[in-house]
């Protein structure tokens, strides 16, 4: 029996849309800019969607449903009631305790001195800081690597910018009916030479890797780094889960590495560092003369982010550095609350018959579906990948939302990965225990 939609959003808007005059009026001309073409769909407004209309238990889309730590949630409120000035603009590229605690941090961390009005841009979450670097840095004819699978916005944002995505997949090097992890995912330093041409601009990845939960190790980072250094190439590091590593795996920052800073654009996210998603604070950080470049993209967009936001963030930065290291870190805290929830989400899989693939890092477990030989004969989906199929019936059908793999695949690998999806495990015991059960419950009927 299909479950019926809490609420049919499309309904409400059908409702709303052309009730100004009670008259249709139609433009003959093309409305749409040509770089728009092919990047229309998104997987993050289809599937958030479908979980609200279906009211269903949500591993699917990547935020906590639990809350902040409290020193950020105290920071925020004492910012909106501390005065006048938090209302207003603060300065455009980032509020200055945000970006002079952001250096001071990093600077500790990367070991580069970095100076906080040059080289760091605070931005609207992550996802713009990516924006900005791709339309700052990405010319008509440029090509740009990207490191399969990646988190989906890179491929329209490089397009958007004019630029060729070239893919180089992560590859397993073991089959299943062993222990799957994502170490066992690797870059073959050959494959990426093979995507080298004149027109190689840049390259993107992602560590800890969304949806595969990969941590690049040393050596695999100085291999990218050579290619980046051997030939001029800008290295775009997405960063957002780095202080998510579990069973001792380590994050290490590409900018780290010997000639790297100078060409490297590293990306954070608050939202993921404080659990925080909704506050859409996140930054770009690297050498003056390339950050200058994104700035100007900044101000002639969105020009400036949520003061009280980013002053809650500073002061969770400034509480971070003073209790680095320690028990009393969130930075520590965080990961080892989230161990907890990977391994149980991780067992729960297994009890169910699947084999999920350990994440070294991240919010995020991936596991193969085929095994389960569901039938799917949903015809409103027979023409879409097996994944994106599987996902729908399992809102729809066992109220549980998860997120297909294929999503993070370039169209020409989609097709080699519909079998697996994914799910978020940052999430509260309670919200996994609804899972678990509604897990359960399908290994009876299967
Ligand atoms: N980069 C990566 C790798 C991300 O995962 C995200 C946020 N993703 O969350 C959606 C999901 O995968 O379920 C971002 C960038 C964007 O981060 P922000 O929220 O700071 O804009």
């Amino acid at each position: 029996m299909l479950r019926r939609p809490a609420e049919t959003l499309a309904s409400i808007y059908k409702q709303s849309i052309f009730t100004f005059s009670g008259k249709k009026t139609a433009m003959s001309r093309e409305l749409h800019a040509r770089r728009l073409e092919g990047v229309d769909k998104n997987i993050w407004v289809e599937f958030t969607q479908l979980a609200a209309e279906y009211k269903v238990v949500n591993l699917g889309q990547g935020f906590p449903d639990f809350s902040p730590p409290s020193f950020v949630c105290k920071a925020f409120c004492n910012a909106i009631s501390g005065g006048a000035s938090m209302h207003q603009y603060t300065r455009a590229f980032g509020h200055p305790p945000l970006v002079k605690i952001l250096a001071k941090f990093f600077t500790r961390i990367i070991g580069q001195e970095i100076d906080p009005m040059e080289d760091v841009l605070v931005s609207v979450g992550a996802y713009q800081a990516l924006f900005c670097t791709f339309q700052a840095l990405i010319d008509e004819g440029d090509e740009v690597i990207i490191v399969e699978p990646f988190f989906d916005c890179y491929q329209p944002m490089v397009t958007m910018a004019g630029g060729t995505p070239v893919y180089v997949p992560l590859k397993p090097k073991k089959s299943s009916g062993q222990d799957l992890s994502s170490a066992d995912w690797i870059l073959c330093p050959e494959e990426l030479a093979s995507k080298l041409t004149p027109c190689t601009k840049a390259i993107v990845i992602n560590t800890p890797n969304n949806p595969l939960g990969k941590v690049f190790q040393r050596d695999e980072l100085q291999m990218i780094a050579d290619f980046c250094i051997k030939h001029d190439i800008i290295c775009i590091s997405d960063e957002v889960y780095e202080w998510l590593t579990y069973d001792g795996t380590q994050h290490i920052k590409i900018a780290s590495l010997p000639g790297m800073w100078e060409r490297t654009v590293t990306i954070g996210s608050a939202g993921k560092t404080f659990s925080a998603t909704g506050w859409k604070v996140g930054w770009a950080m690297g050498p003056g003369n390339i950050i200058k470049h994104l700035k100007t993209v900044h101000q002639n967009s969105v020009y400036h982010c949520a003061t009280a936001a980013q002053e809650a963030v500073a002061v969770g930065f400034q509480r971070e550095y003073d209790t680095f290291g320690t028990d009393e870190s969130y930075f520590k805290q965080l990961p080892a609350q989230l161990q907890a929830k990977r391994l149980r989400l991780a067992e729960c899989l297994r009890n169910v018959g699947l084999e999920p693939i350990m994440p070294q890092g991240g919010y995020f477990m991936i596991t193969d579906i085929s095994s389960l030989n569901i039938d799917l004969n949903d015809p409103s989906t027979k023409d879409e990948l097996y994944d994106f199929r599987f996902v729908k019936w399992l809102i729809k059908e066992k109220g549980l939302a998860t997120i297909p793999v294929s999503g993070f695949y370039s169209p020409e690998h989609r097709g080699n990965f519909q079998n697996y999806i994914r799910f978020c495990f940052a999430k509260e015991d309670s919200t996994l225990k609804a899972a678990e059960d509604i897990l359960q419950q399908w290994r009876i009927k299967k």
